[in-house]
C-alpha cells in the first residue's frame, strides 16, 4: 500500500507537498521555543479544495496533521512532531469580501490579522481583534486559538467578532457555514466550537468577521500609578467616564519597562521610577467637535493623587513610540531571551497584586537572579509573566510551571487566558478545569474527531 506522502504527492503534486529539505524552515517550529522539528511532509494548500483533499488522505491514513496558521502561537500548538504532516494555511490567503450593510468581511484563514485590519479600516470599518503579532499571525491562527490581546475590553476575545466559519472536519467534510447575520439562533452556533479548538477539531478555512465603526480618532498615553490598587482604581474611574470608549488598558511593572528600554531600546516617555506604568488608549469625540474625554479624565486622576504623571500622544509617531514600550519585548525574546518561559495566566482582579508579589517572590527565593518581567491585559484580568534564568541552556520550564500555576489555582486563576493549551500548558489542564468539563471535552473530540488525527496531543 502506497504510503500517506505519496499519495498526498498524487492527489495534489510536488509544489503543495514538501518533504525532506524542500520543508521550509519556517514550518518546523512555532514562538513558544520547542525545539524546531521537520514533520514528515509540509502541505502548503492553495484552497479549501486542496485542504479538504489532503486531510481526507491523511484521515484514511490515520496521519496525525498539526494545522499552520502563522506560527506565532505560544504554547507548541502548530510546533510539528516528526511523524506528522503540517498544513499549512499560509498561502491561503485573501479578503474576498466587504459586506458594508453587514459589516461583515470574508477572509480566507491564512490572510494575516494586519491586512484584514488594512482592508477594514479602508472600508470604513475597525477589526475587533489586534495583538502584537498583528503583522505575521494568520485570522484562522486567531480564530483557533480564540486570541485576545490589547482590544478585548473594548471588541471582546476573537470569538466576540466571528459571524460564521467554514472548516474541514477530521474525514475532509467541508462545512461551509458562512453567516454574516448578527442573529441565527437555527440551532446549535456550532462555529464557537471551533474557537479556540486549536486545531483539534477542525480546520479553519475561511472566517466572517463582525466589523464596528471606524473609530474617528483614537487618543493614547502613557500613565504611572504608585502601584496596582492605583491602577484599578483609575481603571473603574476611566470605565464610568468614558462609557464605553476604553480601547486598552495595558499595564506593565518595573522589570518590564527595564527589559523594553535597556534591552529593546523602547525608551518610555516618562520613566515610571517604582510604579506601574499604563497605556491607555480611548476614542476621542474630537473628530465631533467634542473634548478629548480621556485627556480631562487623567487629568482629574492626577489632581486626585492616583495618577502620578501622564502624557499625551500628540502624533502618530509619538502614539507608535508608545505603543513600542509594550509590544517591543514580546517580539523580541527569542533575540535576547532564547528559551523563555511565556505565561499568560488570569487571575481576579481582586487577588491580582497580592498574586504578583507572591509570583515574585516565590520565584526569586528558588532561584535567586531569575529573570521574572510582569505585564499585561489587566482590565481583562490576563497577567503576562515571562520568566528566564540567565545564562542557563536548558531552562527549568516544568518547575517554573509548578511554581507559578501554584500560586495562580491559590487565588483561583486560569492557567491560560488567552493563549490556550497547546501542548505546553497539557499536563496542567486539571488546575483550571473540573474532571467533568476534561470529559466534556474528551467527548467532543472524540465526536468530531474519533482517530485522533488532527493536532494529537495538543489541548487534552
Ligand atoms: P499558529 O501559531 O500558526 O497556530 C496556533 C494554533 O492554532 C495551533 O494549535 C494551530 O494548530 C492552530 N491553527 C492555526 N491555524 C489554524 C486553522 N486555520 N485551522 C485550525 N487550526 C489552526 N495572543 C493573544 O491571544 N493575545 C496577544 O496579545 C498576543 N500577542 C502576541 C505577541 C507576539 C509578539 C507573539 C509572537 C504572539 C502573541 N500572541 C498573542 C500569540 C499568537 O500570536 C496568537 O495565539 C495568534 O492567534 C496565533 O495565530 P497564528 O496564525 O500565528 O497561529
Ligand atoms: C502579549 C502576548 C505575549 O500580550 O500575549 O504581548
Ligand atoms: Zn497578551
Amino acid at each position: 500500500m502506497p504510503d500517506v506522502v505519496a499519495d498526498l504527492i498524487e492527489a495534489l503534486g510536488p509544489d503543495v507537498v514538501r518533504t525532506g529539505d524542500a520543508v521550509p524552515q519556517r514550518n518546523c517550529a512555532d514562538w513558544s521555543g520547542v525545539p524546531p522539528v521537520r514533520p514528515r511532509a509540509v502541505v502548503l494548500a492553495r484552497s479549501v479544495v486542496d485542504v479538504a483533499a489532503a486531510v481526507r488522505v491523511c484521515h484514511a491514513h490515520g496521519q496525525p496533521i498539526v494545522p499552520q496558521g502563522g506560527l506565532t502561537g505560544l504554547v507548541g500548538g502548530a510546533a510539528p512532531g516528526g511523524d506528522e504532516v503540517a498544513l499549512s494555511l499560509e498561502r491561503m490567503t485573501g479578503i474576498e469580501e466587504i459586506d458594508v450593510d453587514s459589516a461583515t468581511m470574508t477572509v480566507l484563514a491564512g490572510t494575516p490579522l494586519e491586512v484584514a485590519q488594512e482592508a477594514a479600516a479602508a472600508a470604513g470599518f475597525t477589526l475587533g481583534i489586534d495583538l502584537g503579532a498583528r503583522g505575521s499571525c494568520s485570522v484562522g491562527g486567531n480564530v483557533s486559538t480564540n486570541a485576545g490581546g490589547v482590544n478585548v475590553l473594548r471588541f471582546g476575545m476573537a470569538r466576540a467578532s466571528v459571524r460564521g466559519l467554514e472548516v474541514v472536519l477530521a474525514d475532509g467534510t467541508v462545512v461551509t457555514g458562512l453567516n454574516k447575520m448578527l442573529k441565527n439562533n437555527a440551532g446549535y452556533d456550532w462555529t464557537q466550537l471551533f474557537v479556540g479548538s486549536e486545531g483539534t477539531l477542525g480546520i479553519v478555512t475561511r472566517v466572517v468577521l463582525a466589523l464596528h465603526p471606524a473609530q474617528p480618532e483614537v487618543t493614547t498615553a502613557f500613565a504611572v500609578v504608585p502601584d496596582f490598587v492605583a491602577a484599578l482604581i483609575a481603571l473603574r474611574r476611566l470605565q464610568s467616564r468614558l462609557a464605553g470608549q476604553l480601547v486598552a488598558f495595558e499595564a506593565m511593572w518595573p522589570d518590564f519597562i527595564d527589559f523594553s528600554a535597556r534591552v529593546c531600546k523602547a525608551h518610555p516617555p516618562i520613566d515610571p521610577g517604582a510604579g506601574v506604568a499604563l497605556i491607555v488608549e480611548a476614542a476621542s469625540a474630537a473628530a465631533a467637535g467634542g473634548d478629548r474625554p480621556l485627556e480631562t479624565a487623567l487629568a482629574d486622576l492626577v489632581e486626585d493623587g492616583i495618577v502620578t504623571d501622564a502624557v499625551i500622544a500628540k502624533s502618530v509617531d509619538e502614539r507608535r513610540r508608545i505603543w513600542a514600550v509594550r509590544e517591543a519585548p514580546p517580539a523580541e525574546y527569542p533575540v535576547h531571551v532564547p528559551g523563555f518561559i511565556p505565561y499568560d495566566v488570569s487571575i481576579p482582579l481582586g487577588a491580582f497584586d497580592t498574586a504578583v508579589g507572591e509570583l515574585r517572590a516565590a520565584l526569586s527565593d528558588r532561584w535567586p537572579g531569575i529573570m521574572a518581567l510582569f505585564y499585561g491585559h489587566v482590565a481583562d484580568s490576563n497577567l503576562h509573566l515571562v520568566a528566564h534564568l540567565p545564562g542557563v541552556a536548558e531552562q527549568p520550564r516544568a518547575a517554573v510551571n509548578e511554581v507559578v500555576y501554584a500560586v495562580v489555582a491559590r487565588h483561583g486563576g486560569s492557567i491560560s487566558a488567552e493563549h490556550g493549551i497547546g501542548r505546553q500548558k497539557r499536563p496542567y489542564l486539571a488546575l483550571s478545569r473540573s474532571p467533568e468539563e476534561i470529559a466534556l471535552m474528551r467527548r467532543i473530540k472524540d465526536a468530531l474527531d474519533p482517530t485522533g488525527i488532527l493536532n494529537p496531543g495538543r489541548v487534552l
